[in-house]
């Protein structure tokens, strides 16, 4: 039985990855750092948490003494690092703390692994966001990278330490660079979560209005689920590398947001540009997203869309769920939540009710 350790667990990956390992036979050791409120719930949904090869462990990744005393326990035979401040937006707000935990809390935990035992293998996980203000397109894994954000930086500096300890040490560090990959587990921040979980409140006149940000912003949107396959074949390979994950298709927000509402039953009309634009729901004429300024970033990621053709090649990794099926999944799980069924929809074109654990394998 092989000993893997997560870092961040309690995150979308980390409930995914989790699942997907114990499912392998793994057992799991799945830190989580201290909190006045636990966030346990995304690994409740997907029945990780009373699991028999899982077990809970206290981990702050900033803390060397912390990850020095989780590989002497547990002896890992893989390590994920998915910890991370992921959040752009708080990276502008916070990038000292964003740093400190994205980046040189990488860093610390691969000299930990070197200074304790070199043969693990660890995975990294970089993202997209790195190529920012993006230099060709679609971006591989030779396309060079320009940060827009103080996490795209410090996901930078994590991403050439992994690189570094390859190369110094001859570790086995792999380096995945992911493109946005969502699911209904994903933090209510991020948009299409956001969105997603408005259009149901919508729908039901639990909430009247949506207000967004940068409607434009073009994203490679996969599902979580598809994405932790990737990282474990990553650590089976006969060598580490760097992979891109994504799909290889782009979307707007603005795109999201149609396919989001029509899974709720609304269709969206779109009036006005910039600042003044709105969703006006085509059924009731109501204006049901509006932009707010605000939530415009200092620097902005325009468009992104990877092109995983190397690890297609190489791992024989090939994302299952597209854009389109993964709005539907992502709105159902929020009717399914509040106990309710999309009702404008006619009978046949209703979404399916899945919970996000039959997601995961479905
Ligand atoms: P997430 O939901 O935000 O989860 C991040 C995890 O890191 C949470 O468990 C969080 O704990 C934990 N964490 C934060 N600071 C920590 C610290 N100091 N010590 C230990 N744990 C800490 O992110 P995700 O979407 O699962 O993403 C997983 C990883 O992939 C992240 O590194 C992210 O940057 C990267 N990534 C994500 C995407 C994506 O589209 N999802 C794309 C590319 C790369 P709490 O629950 O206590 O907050
Ligand atoms: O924003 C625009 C926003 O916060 C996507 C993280 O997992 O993927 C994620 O980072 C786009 C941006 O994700 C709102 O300006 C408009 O252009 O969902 P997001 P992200 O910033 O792409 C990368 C690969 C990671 O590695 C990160 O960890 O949507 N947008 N209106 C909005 N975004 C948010 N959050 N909220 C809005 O209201």
């Amino acid at each position: 039985m092989k000993t893997a350790f997560i870092t961040g667990v309690t995150g979308q990956d980390g409930a995914y990855l989790a699942a997907l390992l114990i499912s392998k036979g793994y057992r799991v050791i799945g830190g989580y750092r201290r909190s006045s409120n636990q966030t346990f719930w995304r690994l409740a949904e997907l029945n990780t948490l009373a699991h028999p090869s899982f077990c809970l462990v206290e981990h702050d990744l900033t803390d060397p003494h912390s990850s020095f005393a989780v590989l002497s326990t547990y002896q890992p035979d893989e390590v994920y690092n998915l910890a991370a401040q992921s959040y752009v937006t708080a990276s502008f707000s916070q990038p000292s703390a964003t740093a400190q935990i994205s980046g040189l809390g990488a860093q610390t935990l691969l000299e930990a692994v070197r200074l304790s035992r070199r043969e693990i293998r660890v995975y990294q996980a970089s993202s997209a966001e790195m190529f920012g203000k993006v230099r060709a397109s679609p971006q591989d894994e030779l396309t060079p990278f320009h940060p827009r954000s103080p996490y795209g930086v410090a996901k930078l500096f994590a991403h050439w330490s992994a690189v570094n300890h390859r190369e110094a040490y001859e570790m086995f560090v792999a380096s995945g660079i992911l493109f946005n990959h969502e699911s209904p587990l994903r933090g209510e921040e991020f948009v299409t979560r956001k969105i997603a979980k408005a259009a149901c409140r919508i729908s039901l006149g639990a909430q009247a209005r949506l207000r967004l940000g940068n409607l434009h912003a073009k994203r490679d949107w996969g599902f979580a689920g598809d994405y932790v396959e990737g990282m474990w074949r990553m650590l089976q390979a006969p060598k580490p590398d760097t992979f891109v994950l994504a799909t290889g298709t782009t979307t707007s927000v603005r795109e999201f947001a149609d396919l989001a509402f029509l899974n709720a039953g609304m269709e969206l009309i779109w009036r006005g540009r910039g600042a003044d634009e709105v969703g006006v729901c085509a059924t009731s004429g109501r204006t049901v997203v509006e932009v707010d300024p605000a939530l415009y970033r200092p620097a902005e990621v325009d468009v992104l869309i990877g092109r995983p053709n190397k690890a297609e090649r190489e791992l024989g990794w090939r994302p299952q769920i597209k854009v389109a099926e993964l709005a539907k999944m992502m709105v159902a799980a929020e009717f399914h939540w509040v106990g309710a069924r999309p009702g404008l929809l006619p009978e046949a074109s209703t979404p399916p009710i899945r919970s996000p654990a039959t997601a995961l394998t479905a």
